[in-house]
């Protein structure tokens, strides 16, 4: 338990480099990362495929690198346009299925049955007895599989390739992979109309693609909206267990409620950053880089950027104006945002239906270290005591 400051209070380590450099430096396994800062270096690195490549060696443009565990190609993700495009093209539709009504009331149903199980307990450690299953049963939705499939997902705990204690999990790794290969055999003998399916038979450029491909979009779905929907749903619920105003505000306003995701979002930003690597000499932010060598756009410092954001610092759950980058920038922007953000939406709300308030009981944070910088990201436990809310 850290007594300094309250749980969901997430501090900017990068506000003074960000302001005088612009960059800072990180060690990853001999292959160094240049970090970019400023969100106006954050965009325009986006933005400039040509120059800063994400179709690198797959697991290269990760942080930290996971060239070392993984062979397949997280598509479109790891792949630059004009092929980018057309994959993105294939996949939009499907992934913009959270905006469905059904969908929706589907997600409603089960925020709502996992908020009655919490309610019934005395303290329930969310990251693990809530954010987890939540994540897990949402991704049931976005695959179109059985519920009864995220008890396997569950099993495997936060991150997909890291486990307590170790940034990379080769064995952890492995299980996913067998998993996926296992699921697309099955879909190619007895199609459906999952997501394995549809992508083994989907055209693609006149062709079908091959396993490998579908095996690089499922691998990016599993493992992408991961621990990085966790900490989102965690950490807003730290947020809203300090805040009750706030959780009454919802309450009395729900209008408001994507406008506050947007927010909280901002403010967590559940993923620090994103590697590219460099083509050709260039310079960033006044400072030469050589081609080969890799740098990251911090999604996590932009946001704080003061010269965008008023009062950076707080969050303001209503604020007008939110460009925030924390689902990235330009044509790689996050393909699981529409469901990641309904996730955020039905979990407020849902909240603000059934629950008075929230008391946090203990917690242990989770900080990661990226060189001078120690940026707390969630939490590896956080235990909560739900009160329900009666009219
Ligand atoms: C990769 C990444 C994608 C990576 C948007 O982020 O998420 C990380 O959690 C995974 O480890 O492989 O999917």
């Amino acid at each position: 338990m850290n007594n300094n400051r309250r749980a969901s209070q997430f501090d900017d380590p990068f506000e003074e480099v960000r302001e005088k450099a612009g960059f800072g430096e990180v060690a990853d396994q001999d292959d160094p990362v240049m970090m970019l800062l400023r969100l106006k270096d954050v965009r325009k690195t986006a933005h400039n495929w040509k120059t800063f490549r994400s179709g690198a060696t797959p697991g290269r443009i990760v942080v930290p690198s996971e060239v070392n565990i993984r062979e397949t190609r997280q598509v479109p993700f790891e792949v630059d346009p004009p092929e980018h495009t057309d994959y993105r093209a294939l996949l939009e539709p499907w992934f913009r299925r959270p905006n469905e009504q059904a969908y929706q009331e589907k997600l409603t149903a089960l925020v709502s049955e996992l908020l009655d199980e919490v309610l019934h307990r005395d303290k329930v450690e969310v990251v693990g007895e809530f954010a987890l299953k939540l994540q897990s049963r949402a991704l049931t939705l976005l695959l179109n599989v059985p519920m009864e499939k995220s008890e396997t997902w569950i099993s495997w705990g936060t991150h997909v390739f890291r486990s307590e204690g170790e940034a990379l999990d080769a064995g952890k790794a492995a299980i996913l992979y067998d998993y996926i290969d296992n699921q697309i055999e099955n879909a190619s003998r007895n199609p459906g109309d999952d997501l394995y399916s549809v992508l083994l038979f989907a055209d693609y450029q006149g062709r079908k693609l091959t396993r490998e491909e579908v095996k690089g979009v499922m691998v990016l779905t599993f493992a992408g909206g991961r621990d990085t929907v966790i900490n989102a749903v965690t950490n807003s619920i730290a947020y809203l267990a300090e805040h009750p105003e706030h959780l009454e505000r919802l309450r009395n306003e729900p209008e408001m409620v994507g406008k506050a995701v947007e927010e909280l979002v901002r403010y967590f930003a559940p993923l620090t950053h994103m590697g590219r690597v460099v083509s050709e000499d260039t310079e960033v932010c006044s400072h030469a880089v050589k081609a080969d060598t890799r740098v990251s756009l911090c999604w996590a410092s932009a946001n704080r950027d003061a010269g965008t954001f008023e009062k950076p610092n707080e969050v303001v759950l209503d604020r007008k104006i939110n460009p925030h980058v924390s689902f990235g920038f330009s044509h790689h922007n996050c393909l699981g945002a529409t469901h990641a953000r309904q996730i955020l939406r039905h979990l407020l709300v849902g909240l603000s239906q059934k629950v008075s308030s929230m008391k946090i009981r203990n917690y242990e944070e989770n900080i990661e270290e990226w060189g001078e910088f120690r940026r707390k990201v969630g939490f590896h436990k956080i235990e909560v005591a739900f009160e329900a809310f009666t009219k």
